[in-house]
């Protein structure tokens, strides 16, 4: 059982996280939702194709970017959270790892934090705890601005895992309870090509950690890398890996391509329940 808030989950199909960026310098949104009435149209469009999860994000962490303050992001992200919770029920991640910008959507109603750091910002962790919502520790190397310069790793995978474990541990020690956690391995952050490979191949390895993990693979250059850079056809690319990580054990899918997603889950669904 997974406890987001109020919203709770049995994890029998995977969810699927729909991403909403409201950044001026979002690379695969080129920026089109940062209006606010362009970026809730774009919402209702997601629930009406079945997103189970909206992740709002108002600070671009894709390689290469520079923080906001927490006046900005709050600035982006608020009006279109209080439009959310007004007209419907859907649940609500915020892509965040500023503590100021966590208590504040928490007091909001938010269902869960998406958190890049995976905590490890000062005072994030508090809260968190004074909360009930559901959050997602994400592993990365590094910073957004500098995190694709020159990852290293021995092993990605072990310290991937080593890395969410230890997370675990400290929540534990916290008293947070197990319920609310997710995992993600952070694709394409601080990782190289052939890094993200190895994650995926292995993905399946993920699972001796007994929660359930998301994975971002949608639009992320590596998975376009693999089709030679056609920047016409991400969406194959993006379905399949999504897919792809669904059989290896995913649970939750953040993705730009909610309708097609759910699609291809259908697949999944209906030749599970023949066999
Ligand atoms: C993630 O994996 N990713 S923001 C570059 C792209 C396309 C997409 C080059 N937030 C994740 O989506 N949160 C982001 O084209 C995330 N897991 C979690 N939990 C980066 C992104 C993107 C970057």
């Amino acid at each position: 059982m997974l406890q987001l808030n109020k919203y709770s989950y049995d994890l029998k199909r995977p969810l699927v996280m729909g991403i909403l960026n409201i950044t001026p310098d979002s690379f695969s949104d080129g920026g089109k939702y940062l209006d606010f009435n362009e970026a809730l149209k774009h919402a209702e469009k997601m629930i009406e194709e079945g997103v189970d999860i909206i992740d709002v994000g108002g600070e671009s962490t894709r390689p290469g970017s520079d923080p906001v303050s927490v006046e900005e992001e709050l600035k982006r992200i608020t009006p279109i959270i209080e439009a959310l919770k007004k007209h419907s029920d859907v649940a609500i991640s915020v892509d965040t790892y500023k503590p100021e910008v966590m208590k504040a959507v928490i007091n909001m109603g938010v269902a869960m934090i998406n958190d890049i750091y995976a905590l490890q910002q000062p005072g994030a962790i508090d809260v968190i705890k004074k909360s009930n919502v559901g959050m997602c520790l994400m592993h990365m190397q590094g910073t957004p601005k500098t995190m694709q310069i020159n990852p290293i790793y021995k092993n990605v995978v072990n310290e991937v895992k080593s890395f969410l474990e230890g997370r675990l541990n400290l929540l534990k020690h916290e008293g947070i309870d197990r319920s609310r956690i997710i995992l993600d391995p952070g694709f394409g952050f601080g990782k190289t090509y052939e890094h993200n490979l190895e994650l995926l191949k292995n993905l399946e390895s993920f699972q001796s950690l007994k929660l359930p993990f998301l994975v971002g693979l949608s639009r992320k250059s590596f998975i376009r890398k693999i089709l030679n850079g056609d920047h016409d056809d991400h969406l194959s690319g993006s379905i399949s890996a999504a897919i792809f990580s669904v059989l290896k054990g995913a649970k939750i899918l953040r993705v730009h391509d909610v309708k097609e997603t759910q699609s291809a889950l259908k697949i999944i669904n209906v030749t599970q329940s023949i066999t």
